[in-house]
């Protein structure tokens, strides 16, 4: 995606492990194409910040930009009413949906630290958070 776009698309994300991922291996090396949540950590993110960013970068004001969501499934079902917006705004946004079915970097804290016990049923692994 960043050889694609020459490095100008602009990125946001939710919180989790989709969000280390892309942090690490998109290749970010310039400021300002960047958006996620990294002080506060709220899930729901990536969406309403790819909404805003497409229309800060829609053509008219600035130049038009890329914008990509790279999101994971649990973070994105947070905010999902929100491509009601982008339908009627017609907004011009991607998303990357890093489905593994899980929430995962709790799952992944959950192993490392409680020896793999989940906290509640439906919790674990292989099922749905
Ligand atoms: C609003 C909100 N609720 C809970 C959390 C705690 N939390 C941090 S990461 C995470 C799991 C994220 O799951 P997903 O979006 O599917 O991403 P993955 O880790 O699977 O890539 C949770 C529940 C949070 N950061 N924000």
């Amino acid at each position: 995606m960043h050889e694609e776009t020459g490095g100008e698309a602009i990125i946001t994300t939710g919180v989790g492990q989709h969000q280390m991922w892309a942090a690490q291996y998109y290749g970010l090396d310039a400021p300002r194409r960047w958006a996620s949540s990294g002080g506060l950590g709220s899930m729901g993110f990536g969406l309403p910040a790819a909404l805003g960013a497409a229309v800060a970068f829609d053509g008219s004001q600035r130049e038009k930009r890329v914008v990509v969501d790279i999101d994971g499934d649990g973070s994105f079902l947070m905010n999902c009413q929100e491509l009601a917006t982008a339908a009627i705004e017609r907004l011009d946004i991607k998303i990357l949906i890093l489905n593994n079915q899980h929430l995962g970097m709790v799952v992944q804290w959950e192993d490392r630290f409680y020896k793999a016990r989940p906290p509640a049923p439906g919790h674990g692994a292989g099922t749905l958070p």
